[in-house]
C-alpha cells in the first residue's frame, strides 16, 4: 500500500511538473503577438508637402506639385527591406489631407495631380512593392484634415471612417492601423483660412471607429499615444526607458483613465507601468533623418546611432519604427540607402551566430523535461524554460567550453505567459572568481544588454532574483557587436 502511494506520488509530480506555469497579469493577444516579431519597421511620409519642403502642409497646396519626377517604390522598399525593416506603415493621408490613393471622399487626392497621368494610386504601389519584397504592410490616415472644408464640422466623422474602410479594404492584410491625436488647429478646410478647434474626447467617436478598424482588419494594432494594442514611447527619438514594461494603464496626468488620444500621462510612457491593466508595448518611433519628411539640407543617421537606437527599442522589449523619406524624385537618397544598408548589416552580423549556442546549462530549478534548459538555445521562441510554481528566483549557469568574447547579452521571456521577471544579474567567470557584469530589472519579449567593453570568459551566470511568480525564458544569445 504505501509503495502504491509513493508510486502515484511520483507520477502525480511528474505530470504536474509537465503543466505550463499559470500566466501572469495582462497578456498579449495573436495580433500584438506578432507585432513582437516584427520589431523593427518603417513609417513612410511622401505628400504634396514634400514637394513644399516643410514638415506640416497647411492643406492649400495646390495637387499639381505633387509630381515625382521617378517614383519608384521598388527602390524604397528593397532599401527598407536591406535595412532589416520587416513591415512599412505608409502615410496614406497625412495632415494635410492630400490623399494618395484615388477616392470619393475627397477631391484632394491623387487623381488631381500629374502623378502617371492622374491615374496613379500610390497606396497601390507601394503595398504591391511591400508584399513583393515579403515585408508587411500597415496605413496612417490623419484624422486631423487641414483640407477638407468639412473638418470640424459633424459632416467630418463621416468622410473619415469612410477613408479608413477603403483603405481597410483595398490594400489586403494590414499589421498596422497608425493613427494620432491631432487635435486641430489653423488649416486651409477649402479657403476658410482660419483656426479649428475640436474636442477630441468626442470628436472623433474613437470607440465605434476603432471598432471599423476591429472588424475590417483584425491582425492591424492599432497604434495610438494610449494603446489599443501599441502605445507611443512618449518621445520621437527613438528610445524606450531602461526598465520597461510592456503593461500600461492610459491614465490622464491627473491619474483618471483614459480612452482618447491626445491625453496620456506620457512621463509614464517611456517605462510602461508595472503591472498596467492592459499589454501595451510601446513603439519607438524616429526619423531616420532630422525631420519625417524630405528636406535637402538634412542627412540620415549613421549606422551607429541606429544600432544604439535598436538597442534602446528593441532591446526593451518595444518596436522600432523608422521614418522614411523619399525625396521629390520619389526614392530615397543615395546616403539614406547607404545608412539602412550599413545598419542592416551590422545587425545581421552581430546576431548572425550564438556564441552560447553549444553551451551547456545548469539551472537552479526546473519543471520537468517540456521545460527544460534545453529549451533555451533552441531558437525558438515559442519553447521555453520554466520554473517550479514555487520558485520565484533561480540562476542559470552557462558552461560555454571554451572562452568567448563577447559584449551583447540577449534574454527574452516566454511572453505569452506575461511580463513575469523584475529583477537580475548577470556574472562572468573570470580570473576564478564570479564577477557581476550587470544588475538588471525588466526583460519582456527582448532585453538586449550591452556591455561597455567585450569580455572574454568560458562561463556565464544569470540570476534571476525577482519575480512575483515562477519564471519563464525562452531563449538565450552572447553576441559581439559587429563593426
Ligand atoms: C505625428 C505627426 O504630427 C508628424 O507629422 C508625423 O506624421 C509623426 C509620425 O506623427 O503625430
Amino acid at each position: 500500500m504505501k509503495s502504491v502511494l509513493i508510486l502515484f506520488l511520483l507520477l502525480s509530480t511528474a505530470i504536474f511538473a509537465q503543466t505550463p506555469p499559470q500566466p501572469y497579469g495582462a497578456l498579449p493577444s495573436k495580433r500584438q503577438l506578432a507585432w513582437h516579431d516584427v520589431e523593427v519597421y518603417g513609417i513612410m511620409h511622401f505628400t504634396p508637402t514634400t514637394f513644399e519642403n516643410k514638415e506640416w502642409g497647411f492643406g492649400d497646396a495646390d495637387p499639381k506639385i505633387f509630381n515625382p519626377t521617378d517614383f519608384n517604390a521598388d527602390q524604397i522598399i528593397k532599401a527598407a527591406k536591406a535595412g532589416g525593416l520587416k513591415g512599412i506603415v505608409l502615410v496614406a493621408k497625412h495632415h494635410d489631407g492630400f490623399a494618395l490613393w484615388p477616392t470619393n471622399t475627397t477631391t484632394y487626392n491623387i487623381s488631381k495631380s500629374p502623378f502617371r497621368g492622374g491615374k496613379g494610386n500610390l497606396v497601390k504601389e507601394v503595398e504591391q512593392a511591400v508584399r513583393k519584397n515579403g515585408l508587411k504592410f500597415g496605413v496612417y490616415c490623419s484624422p486631423w484634415d487641414r483640407n477638407n472644408p468639412l473638418y470640424g464640422t459633424d459632416k467630418y466623422l463621416a468622410i473619415y471612417q469612410a477613408q479608413l474602410k477603403e483603405l481597410y479594404s483595398n490594400f489586403g492584410e494590414l499589421f498596422m492601423s497608425w493613427h494620432d491625436g491631432a487635435n486641430g488647429g489653423d488649416g486651409y478646410y477649402g479657403g476658410a483660412k482660419e483656426k479649428r478647434s475640436i474636442d477630441n474626447t468626442t470628436y472623433y467617436d474613437w470607440k465605434n471607429t476603432w471598432a471599423i478598424t476591429r472588424k475590417m482588419q483584425p491582425m492591424a494594432n492599432i497604434f495610438s499615444d494610449i494603446g489599443l494594442d501599441i502605445r507611443w514611447v512618449g518621445n520621437e527619438d527613438g528610445h524606450a526607458a531602461q526598465t520597461s514594461w510592456a503593461t500600461f494603464t492610459p491614465m490622464a496626468p491627473d491619474g483618471k483613465s483614459v480612452a482618447v488620444p491626445g491625453q496620456a500621462n506620457y512621463p509614464q510612457s517611456p517605462e510602461g507601468i508595472r503591472n498596467g491593466k492592459f499589454w501595451m508595448p510601446a513603439e519607438c518611433d524616429v526619423p531616420l533623418r532630422k525631420g519625417w519628411f524630405y528636406h535637402p539640407n538634412d542627412k540620415p543617421k549613421g549606422p551607429e546611432e541606429l544600432f544604439d537606437l535598436y538597442l534602446k527599442s528593441v532591446g526593451r522589449g518595444a518596436g522600432l519604427d523608422l521614418g522614411l523619406a523619399p525625396d521629390t524624385r520619389g526614392q530615397l537618397h543615395d546616403d539614406d540607402v547607404t545608412a539602412l544598408k550599413t545598419f542592416g548589416d551590422m545587425v545581421k552580423h552581430t546576431f548572425e551566430h550564438n556564441l552560447a549556442k553549444n553551451a551547456s546549462v545548469k539551472a537552479s530549478n526546473s519543471r520537468g523535461k517540456k521545460y527544460d534548459v534545453a529549451m533555451l538555445l533552441d531558437g525558438k521562441r515559442e519553447s521555453y524554460w520554466a520554473t517550479q510554481d514555487d520558485m520565484h528566483q533561480a540562476s542559470l549557469e552557462l558552461d560555454l567550453k571554451t572562452a568567448k568574447t563577447f559584449d551583447i547579452i540577449s534574454l527574452q521571456e516566454y511572453i505569452p505567459l506575461g511580463q513575469r521577471i523584475e529583477a537580475y544579474t548577470i556574472e562572468i567567470f573570470e580570473n576564478n572568481a564570479w564577477k557581476k557584469v550587470y544588475d538588471g530589472t525588466s526583460i519582456g519579449a527582448k532585453r538586449l544588454i550591452k556591455l561597455d567593453t567585450p569580455v572574454t570568459t568560458n562561463k556565464i551566470k544569470i540570476n534571476i532574483t525577482r519575480s512575483p511568480v515562477c519564471i519563464t525564458l525562452s531563449e538565450i544569445g552572447l553576441y559581439k557587436k559587429a563593426g
